[in-house]
């Protein structure tokens, strides 16, 4: 089926959400950085990551971890695009995504065999990417993030909403607006309310608790909790990859509550997680 019609069918509860692999060719992403930098250690882990299950893999050459430097679009393609051919060239049914707000970078990734663009500005850093998302036909994935990643959980005294679920609706809905307008079809447009991306913890659990309301704009969701620092903070789990009990109870909310793309770093285990909630679903439960 067409990635976006599956999309659109876990919307309405018909199938369990898709997960999302995260590829990071980065030395400094904060779970995994300097792990797949290697563009052959970063293809066997796609690779692997395909065989577990992965619907979409997303591929990121630059961190957006609280206080990180921002990359040049060279060496974000330096480091991208080979993984993206070897991985299109080996896996035909595989979505590729590629997380970066640069136009240059995601044009690159779309002629490697990209189709989906993963963007955590939402169109607002470059403005040359909407219009050539348009103009490919390609996806996108608009995020909320209050600031910029280098100081977005510490300028001001730290992120700062009156109510912080009303406040990322209103923003998705505008630049979901924003994003047809110039072009990009209503079909190929994903959500995200960017948990961590200038919030603190109680942010990211009002999001979660109440995400049906960002499901309600009508568009598929997609939720990125995996090994997340507020994870780390209500579990007491301080090592980011031995967050994973926190991260499949937030995968499995996230289902409950509506949405249609689960980001993660342990596809196996986060695919076993929702297919049980799918199944008590069919068996008429409810959450
Ligand atoms: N989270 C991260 C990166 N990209 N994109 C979307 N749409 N949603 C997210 O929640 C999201 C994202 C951060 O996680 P990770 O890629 O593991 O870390 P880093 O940014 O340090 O590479």
């Amino acid at each position: 089926m067409e990635f976006f019609a599956e999309c659109a069918d876990t919307c309405s509860g018909k199938g369990p959400p898709v997960v999302m692999g995260v590829l990071n060719v980065t030395p400094d992403s904060f779970s995994d950085g300097g792990v797949y930098l290697d563009t052959s250690a970063a293809v066997d882990r796609a690779e692997w990551m395909v065989d577990q299950g992965a619907r979409v893999v997303d591929v990121g050459a630059e961190s957006t971890r609280p206080g990180a430097e921002p990359v040049s679009a060279r060496e974000q393609i330096a480091r991208a695009v080979p993984v993206i051919r070897a991985l299109r060239r080996a896996h035909r049914q595989v979505v590729i995504s590629i997380d970066t707000r640069l136009a240059a970078v995601a044009d690159a990734a779309l002629d490697a065999g990209a189709e989906l663009v993963n963007d955590v500005s939402a169109l607002r850093d470059d403005p040359e990417l909407g219009p050539m998302i348009a103009r490919r036909g390609a996806g996108v994935v608009l995020m909320h993030m209050q600031g910029q990643p280098q100081t977005m959980q510490t300028a001001g005294g730290g992120p700062r909403y009156d109510d912080v679920v009303a406040e990322v609706k209103t923003f998705l809905a505008q630049r979901l607006e924003w994003a047809e307008s110039v072009g990009i079809d209503r079909s190929r447009i994903v959500l995200d309310p960017g948990l961590g991306f200038g919030k603190t913890v109680q942010h990211n659990l009002a999001l979660l608790a109440r995400l049906d309301e960002i499901v309600s704009l009508g568009s598929p969701v997609l939720i990125g909790a995996s090994r997340k620092s507020f994870v780390g903070q209500v579990t007491g789990v301080e090592v980011p990859a031995e967050r994973l009990a926190g991260s499949l109870a937030c995968a499995v909310w996230a289902a409950v509550k509506g949405a249609s793309i689960i980001r993660v770093h342990d596809v196996a285990q986060t695919i076993e997680a929702l297919r049980m909630i799918h199944g008590l679903r069919g068996a008429g439960g409810h959450v």
